[in-house]
């Protein structure tokens, strides 16, 4: 899979990408992350990508001309499954959004920045809008980040063992069940006896009563 970020602030990103599990999973060739400084389609010479909102209205709009051509500069090298553009108002981020996302060949990333953007690039290029949720962050450059490292982690191979990213919290609409390591008492405070006791079909069964419960406790609206 190729992830192509573009963005005004890639050192934003950057670090991010290249620390463990994502770092690990690109320098394995399991993922194929670009990330691309928008001032480098700027068509103005100080390489400023925004300006002043028809309407007189307060802020700063980027402009349409530098992201066309950044992304018509991707899309005349191949097809792109999604071209999605990170914005408050767009569909919410979840899991089954990652999952989806995960089985694409490539997807654009458009961080969102300023005021917004032109509004016919969204019309006329953007494919999905995505939001991470109901708040307000300076710029989509954390979005793309979470976006990204929920999509990757559940690409086949990414993550040491597969079952784990099975097993997560939302991956079957429960919460995941307790874990612990050792030591098996620390100050007092013990593990459950069960988890010691070698019994893979009681454990089993253990581990999903404490998924059930503490879903139906913490997260009731995802049982229904
Ligand atoms: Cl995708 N962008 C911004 N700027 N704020 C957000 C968001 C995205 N998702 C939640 N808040």
């Amino acid at each position: 899979m190729r992830i192509d970020i573009i963005t005004v602030v890639p050192q934003l990103i950057q670090g991010f990408l290249e620390e463990s599990i994502l770092g690990r999973a690109q320098k394995k060739g399991l993922v194929d992350i670009h990330l691309h400084n928008l001032r480098d389609y700027a068509v103005r010479k100080d390489r400023r990508v925004d300006d002043y909102p028809f309407g007189g209205f307060a802020g700063m709009v980027m402009q349409c001309e530098p992201i066309d051509r950044c992304i018509s500069a991707l899309t005349a090298q191949r097809h792109y499954d999604q071209i999605i553009f990170t914005t408050p108002d767009g569909e919410q981020f979840d899991q089954p959004m990652a999952n989806e996302l995960s089985l694409c060949e490539n997807i654009i990333i458009l961080c969102g920045h300023y005021k917004g953007i032109d509004y016919r690039i969204r019309e006329h290029l953007i494919t999905k809008e995505v939001s991470i949720g109901d708040y307000v962050l300076t710029g989509g450059e954390l979005a793309a980040a979470v976006m990204t490292d929920a999509i990757v982690r559940i690409i086949p191979g990414v993550i040491g063992d597969e079952q784990s990213a099975l097993s997560d919290s939302f991956q079957d609409n429960l919460l995941a069940a307790p874990v612990y390591t050792r030591p098996a008492d620390y100050k007092g405070w013990k593990v459950p006896e069960i988890l010691l006791s070698g019994h893979q079909a009681k454990i089993k069964e253990w581990e999903l009563q404490q998924s059930l419960q503490r879903t139906k406790t913490l997260r009731p609206d995802l049982l229904e």
